[in-house]
């Protein structure tokens, strides 16, 4: 009996040993937990507070992009221009003042930077390049200039205007050189549009719009000095324009007509090959005014050119764009117009 309550009291103790030490576990487990929490809750905190910077820097970088392609997005929402420009004016009476200067046209035309314009209030409809063949004739230039910047702008055109300079005293090679604008320009925009213009015809009616057709077009209808009548059937000089494709389906110009004469006939006969007809707009507004010029020395009449034009069929596919090699001197960005200077000495020269 002694014997049982011992063993009785013994386990009772025990048990009672087990229940503290359980008491004791769960109470440091407590404590232990408590302290714990205490030093997770700033780490917690701190944890949101990166995750709340991390994601505001996303949110504003993501923000600021937006933004930085707002810009872009806005110009590029700008209405389109109309298809006919409220701007023009019609018939002009051109007048020539002998003392004009460069500063004169820079003035007059603040919005053309480096040679190019495009309309600030919409966006264009068509890119331009304007080439323009050149040498020893700056006071034409001018004139051109003059003229050709506000009647480019009345028409809501973006424009590009290039004057290709035949540097040295070989003989002067019209084509060749529009050949060279045609691909110096390209280098600098993707103009869909060229118009090869010479320096000395001067537009006399903004209704006659400087864009690209279906077809290559021709704009010098009529002209002061030949009473403003087409000179003859198929005539194809002083202004005309192709679009990029359409002059490179012709292969461009020949590069081989050195003096005056036959070039844009040859390129009469190449846009026929490729069978496009050619455009031109109404005799009324296709007017213009041939500044006064004698045959200039270096550009003496081409004896070779009958020849030539009775070859086009055969040569123009070798003989154009793609063999047209020259050697760039400078390309100067002026305020009113892109300066190409080439040389061409190295070509072979027909006397
Ligand atoms: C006619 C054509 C022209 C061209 C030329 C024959 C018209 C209105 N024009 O012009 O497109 O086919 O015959 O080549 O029918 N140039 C210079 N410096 C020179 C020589 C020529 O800058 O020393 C340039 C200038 O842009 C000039 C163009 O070449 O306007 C054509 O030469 P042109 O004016 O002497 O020939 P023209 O009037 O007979
Ligand atoms: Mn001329």
């Amino acid at each position: 009996m002694a014997l049982s309550f011992y063993v009785f009291h013994l386990f009772y103790k025990f048990k009672v040993l087990v229940l503290v030490t359980l008491c004791l576990m769960v109470l440091w487990a407590t404590v232990n937990y408590y302290v714990d929490s205490r030093q997770e809750i700033p780490k917690a905190k701190s944890m949101v507070e990166d995750f709340r910077k991390v994601t505001s820097l996303e949110r504003s970088q993501k923000q600021e992009k937006m933004e930085s392609v707002a810009v872009p997005t806005v110009k590029s929402l700008q209405d389109e221009c109309p298809a006919l420009s409220p701007y023009l004016i019609g018939a002009s009476k051109l007048t020539f003042k002998a003392s004009l200067t460069l500063e004169e046209v820079q003035k007059e035309n603040p919005q053309v930077a480096k040679g190019r314009y495009h309309p600030p209030e919409c966006s264009a409809q068509h890119h331009v390049a304007i080439i323009i063949p050149h040498r020893n004739r700056e006071k034409h230039l001018l004139y051109l200039l003059e003229h050709l910047h506000p009647f480019l702008q009345r028409q809501q055109l973006d424009y590009g205007i290039y004057v290709i300079h035949q540097a040295g005293s070989t003989k002067f090679n019209r084509a060749k050189l529009l050949n060279v604008g045609y691909l110096e320009a390209l280098k600098e925009a993707n103009w869909d549009c060229f118009i090869f213009h010479d320096v000395d015809l001067v537009p006399e009616n903004d209704f006659n719009i400087y864009t690209c057709g279906p077809g290559p077009k021709h704009f010098v209808v009529g002209r002061n000095n030949t009473g403003y009548r087409l000179r003859y059937k198929g005539y194809f000089g002083g202004v005309t324009a192709l679009t990029r494709d359409q002059f490179a389906k012709v292969n461009g110009f020949s590069n081989n007509y050195w003096g005056w004469g036959g070039e844009d006939d040859d390129l009469r006969i190449r846009v026929h090959l490729q069978k496009m007809g050619v455009m031109r707009p109404p005799a009324e507004v296709a007017r213009y005014t041939m500044i006064f010029h004698k045959r200039d020395h270096g550009n003496e009449e081409n004896e070779e050119r009958m020849k030539l034009l009775s070859q086009v069929s055969k040569t123009w596919k070798t003989d154009g764009l793609n063999s047209c090699s020259y050697k760039l001197l400078s390309v100067e960005r002026n305020p009113l117009y892109i300066n190409i200077t080439v040389d061409f000495s190295a070509q072979p020269k027909v006397s």
